[in-house]
């Protein structure tokens, strides 16, 4: 199927990039939202400091409540962090959870990285909780740094994720496809691949290097002054951009031979990584940190082609009445 159209028409453009702004508005957290999970996070390292006193235990939220991305049901993701070892068993800390009024209550032990999942009924938010693994607080870092860089990224990044969810390609665990996280990577490249571009490689500046944590270099340019105007020289509106991401993903990329890389903001060969032998590897998003891993293999090849048919759906619903609200129409399964 080839591209109905190469760009949209001004008036096409004009109305749509209308639309990604109100859309953004309805979007975006009220003011209440944020309040709930900020006293949600202080009662949680209340309450554990309460129950294991001594060991001063930090509750730092990472994810979308800090990355600027946050949406009116996303979760609340937070890493605890102790020097004390009595937290390391998940099952211990989740049982102690239940007994203190959360809900739906569970812990993954064999996960990567063990969580424990709650509920907590008096703020009404759901929150995943690791202990000690902070890697998350510098890529959580790193997002919220480029969405600060050019006032585009955060509408047209909470529109896409609004996409995603609507069109269900935004479950790695349970669906076989995607995380807001890696589609966040392959927002932020779309946008570092843009002539000129929006963003920049934030590894690829030079910048002050911090010890490797657990052998992951986590440092990279964060100094948002002199990040901030970036990309000025590039005058896309968010309707231009929504329409090329579609458009980009659909028809342009080469799925065979390309890697998407935030860390050096360009596509690199499967080749030069080595990737071309690995198992899921149809759609291969470099993690920026630990860059040996593909985020694209939760999703396997039926999987990518589906994704793929996502793309070229939306592009083509833009290029023919560019309605924002079919393409974001709900899912329904046959
Ligand atoms: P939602 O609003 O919850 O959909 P989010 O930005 O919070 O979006 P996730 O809940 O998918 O994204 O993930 C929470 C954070 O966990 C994001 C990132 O800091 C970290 N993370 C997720 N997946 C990975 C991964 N594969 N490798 C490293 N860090 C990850
Ligand atoms: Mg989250």
């Amino acid at each position: 199927e080839k591209p109905k159209a190469e760009r949209l028409s001004v008036e096409q453009e004009g109305k749509f990039t209308e639309d990604m702004k109100s859309l953004f508005e309805k979007l975006k957290p009220s003011e209440a939202s944020g309040d709930r999970r900020r006293r949600f996070l202080e009662k949680l390292e209340r309450l554990l400091n309460r129950e294991w006193p001594g060991h001063d235990i930090q509750v730092h939220a990472f994810g979308s409540t800090e990355n600027h991305l946050c949406m009116i049901d996303s979760d609340i993701d937070v890493c605890i962090k102790t020097s004390w070892d009595g937290l390391k068993s998940t099952c211990y800390l989740a049982a102690r959870l239940a007994k203190c009024g959360m809900e739906r209550v569970v812990c993954v032990p064999g996960a990567k990285v063990p969580i424990v999942k709650i509920w907590d009924p008096e703020y009404q938010v759901a929150c995943d909780m690791n202990v000690n693994s902070t890697l998350a607080l510098d890529n959580t870092k790193m997002i919220k740094t480029y969405v600060e860089i050019d006032e585009r990224v955060r509408p047209l990044a909470m529109i896409i994720k609004h996409w995603t969810k609507r069109r269900v390609l935004n479950d790695a665990a349970g669906g076989g496809t995607l995380s807001s996280y890696t589609w966040i990577c392959m927002i932020l490249n779309f946008l570092q691949t843009r002539d000129p571009p929006i963003l920049p490689a934030l590894h690829q500046r030079p910048h002050k290097k911090r010890p490797p944590i657990n052998g992951v270099d986590v440092s990279f340019d964060d100094d948002i002054e002199t990040l901030k105007g970036f990309g000025h020289n590039n005058k896309e509106t968010l309707g231009e951009l929504l329409f090329a991401f579609f458009k980009k993903y659909g028809h342009e990329l080469d799925y065979e031979k390309k890697v998407i890389s935030v860390r050096h903001g360009k596509l690199l060969s499967k080749e030069e990584k080595n990737w071309q032998y690995l198992q899921n590897n149809r759609l291969c998003v470099e993690e920026p940190f630990n860059f040996t891993r593909n985020l694209g293999n939760t999703a396997d090849d039926s999987s990518v082609r589906g994704l793929h048919l996502e793309f070229r759906r939306a592009h083509r619903i833009l290029s023919e009445d560019a309605d924002l609200a079919t393409v974001c129409e709900q899912y329904e399964f046959p």
